[in-house]
């Protein structure tokens, strides 16, 4: 390891900022030793109907593995996130919408986004959605997929939001897996100047989706699109003459909020349940102070609403502090590559949250498109998805911030609910590449494959020894999935499935999965679910897939391919698949290299020796290790010399 360049905290920035590293130090200590006082006190930060009297209940016990967080009180999100800003600042923007087409932006108040989710709200309940029913909302990054989030939360349903890119099939799969009654969708998306036929999505997942009800629709391009008579309803026609008066359910803050399906190393993508108290508590916390928040500051997050990083820091944590929040509908390259300082400078952002890969990608068409912009209202930066490799992180902190923005790397899953490990911008000095220290309430453990803690500056895998409100607390409908997942490799801890390394500073450096998950431009991916889609096409008999080191998207994905007997290895079958997978999961999903394989390398009770796989994508041959516990070590010799390119 060369040596690292330590960034210490503009004295500036420490003055002014929330907290500084000695208070950072005596509220961390706190929140470690005593989580139901610190808990118990920053709970109060949001508003409650009925105030909780407990504050936390967990085991992590396999045989009885439980999460409660205030689970004596009740209250409704969206009222939290809406109705309680009203009297002191329903005409602030609640959020600034820049669309794809740079001369279409809108503002909305805290007033008007109130208005319209009660309209949203009132019309499902119109159409008999019920407190605890699940709705799919498969959108584009338009203000009515807020919208339509905070609607559910209002009336007590639970969303499930879809990110747009996923096909007809993946979306097929999700809204059966939680039985889904309505889906919120839109005509069609547009990015980058292109449509996404979202509507026509939609209408080839229902054919096998019963349990859907209802369809509505945004209209957004105004595209001709089929409508289901009796099913399908404009969303302008049921919200239109709707009362803007929407009584909030009363919800426990156990009540599930939302489902936000990801992927794992196996199976199906899981439904990880996220409820209402402890998850709005831990969003707007994190929010405020991760990134220093201050009222009246314009924050903007570059992520979808179909990610988590969408949910809780676009929609949840900044409504919650009242915060103005930009959403965004288009590409960081349309028009040009200096779009996003663009937006910057078009709307004054001082906070700007995006992905290794977004960066990495700018990287490449060099400076002059950051510096032809003014960014000057800049103060924060952040990044979050996958490592930050300290190029790119230079690269942001130099060219982008000029070398006066903080960097928060933060680090977090689908399944944390919120940032775990990040620099607080005023307290903690930053390392390129590092995501620094616990938030409060985090306590994170570096263990060794047998799962004996480690000590001092090592390298192992991440887990987290005690709960912390933000956290999932199942996977929906299968409770002994999320057992099993998280609690069982490692006893008495959540396992993160990511490996890290800890320095003498006790700083985190995450060092990417250890499982069989990879992560493709920050979207995660089950290595399991490309290969299904393979094997599900005639041709192919066999796949297996793994990621390796891509300069944009951190990791591509490599498939080898074994067809079935009779079946040509050409270039027109090997862009099939390619176009096939796009077909069956999603563009992100597509394969960058797909190698033929006759045979893969097995260990003699059928297992694929993923390890070897891994080590030719990556072009390191030096290194196979052991491979004479295959059942035919000669498929590695031949793998390695049919490697295309
Ligand atoms: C929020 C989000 C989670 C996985 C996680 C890890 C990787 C996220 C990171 C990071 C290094 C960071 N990851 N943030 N790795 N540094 N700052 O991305 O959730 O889509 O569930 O992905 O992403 O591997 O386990 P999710």
């Amino acid at each position: 390891m060369s040596e690292v360049h330590v960034f210490p905290v503009p004295e500036a920035t420490a003055a002014s900022a929330r907290v500084n590293s000695a208070t950072y130090n005596e509220m961390y200590q706190r929140s470690i030793k005593d989580p139901e006082g610190f808990w118990g006190e920053h709970g109060k930060r949001i508003d409650w109907i009925k105030p909780y009297t407990q504050v936390k209940d967990v085991s992590y016990d396999p045989h009885d593995v439980h999460i409660r967080w205030f689970h004596d009180g009740t209250l409704n999100v969206a009222a939290n996130c809406l109705d309680r800003h009203l009297a002191t600042r329903g005409d602030q923007t609640a959020i600034i919408w820049e669309g794809d087409d740079p001369a279409k932006s809108e503002n909305i108040t805290y007033r008007d986004l109130h208005e319209r989710v009660c309209r949203m709200g009132n019309a499902m309940r119109d159409m008999g959605v019920k407190k605890g029913d699940r709705v799919c909302i498969y959108m584009p990054m338009i203000p009515e997929a807020a919208v339509a989030m905070l609607a559910c939360a209002r009336i007590g349903a639970v969303h499930s939001v879809v990110f747009g890119g996923f096909s007809p099939d993946s979306l097929a799969n999700r809204i059966q897996d939680s039985e889904c009654c309505m889906v919120i969708t839109a005509d069609e998306g547009l990015r980058g100047g292109r449509t996404v036929p979202l509507k026509a999505n939609a209408d080839k997942a229902l054919e096998s989706c019963p349990s859907v009800k209802h369809v509505v629709v945004v209209k957004r391009t105004g595209a001709d699109v089929t409508m289901v008579q009796g099913r399908d309803h404009w969303y302008d026609a049921v919200t239109g003459g709707q009362s803007t008066d929407c009584a909030a359910e009363e919800m426990n803050a156990e009540d599930p909020l939302f489902i936000l399906y990801t992927s794992g190393s196996t199976g199906k993508p899981k439904g990880v349940l996220h409820t209402s108290g402890g998850y709005l508590v831990y969003t707007s916390m994190t929010h405020e102070y991760v990134f220093d928040y201050k009222d009246g500051e314009i924050y903007w997050c570059t992520a979808d609403v179909g990610w988590v990083t969408g949910h809780s820091y676009i929609v949840y944590g900044p409504l919650a502090n009242g915060a103005t929040t930009l959403m965004f509908e288009g590409v960081p390259n349309y028009p040009s590559t200096s779009r996003f300082w663009d937006v910057v400078d078009k709307h004054n952002v001082n906070i700007f949250y995006t992905a290794p890969t977004a960066i990495r990608a700018l990287m490449r068409d060099g400076e002059d498109p950051v510096k032809k912009t003014s960014r000057q209202s800049l103060r924060i930066l952040g990044t979050v998805g996958e490592p930050i490799n300290p190029e790119a992180w230079m690269w942001y902190y130099n060219v982008v911030g000029e070398q006066r923005c903080p960097i928060v790397d933060t680090w977090w899953q689908t399944e944390t609910g919120g940032i775990l490990i990040t620099p607080l911008p005023g307290a903690i000095d930053l390392k390129p590449g590092s995501a620094t220290l616990p938030f409060f309430g985090v306590c994170p453990v570096v263990v060794d494959n047998e799962g004996k803690e480690l000590e001092g500056a090592t390298e192992g895998n991440l887990c987290i020894a005690q709960s912390w409100p933000g956290q999932m607390r199942t996977v929906y409908g299968d409770h002994e999935r999320f057992v099993q997942t998280y609690f069982t490799t490692y006893k008495g801890y959540y396992f993160t499935g990511d490996g890290c390394r800890r320095d003498a500073d006790g700083y985190y450096w995450i060092t990417g999965r250890v499982d069989d998950v990879i992560n493709v431009s920050g979207h995660r991916m089950g290595t399991a679910e490309v290969e299904s889609a393979l094997v599900a096409h005639p041709k192919v008999s066999e796949a297996a897939v793994v990621g390796f080191p891509h300069d944009i998207k951190g990791q591509g994905i490599y498939a080898y391919v074994t067809l079935v007997a009779g079946e040509k290895e050409t270039e027109e079958l090997r862009k099939e698949l390619v176009k096939w997978v796009r077909q069956e999961i999603g563009p992100i999903a597509s394969p960058d290299v797909i190698q033929w394989a006759p045979g893969l390398p097995k260990t003699r009770s059928g297992k694929i020796m993923r390890r070897i796989l891994r080590k030719i994508a990556e072009n390191d041959f030096g290194s196979l290790g052991d491979t004479s516990t295959l059942a035919d070590p000669s498929v590695v010799d031949d793998l390695i010399d049919n490697r295309p390119g």
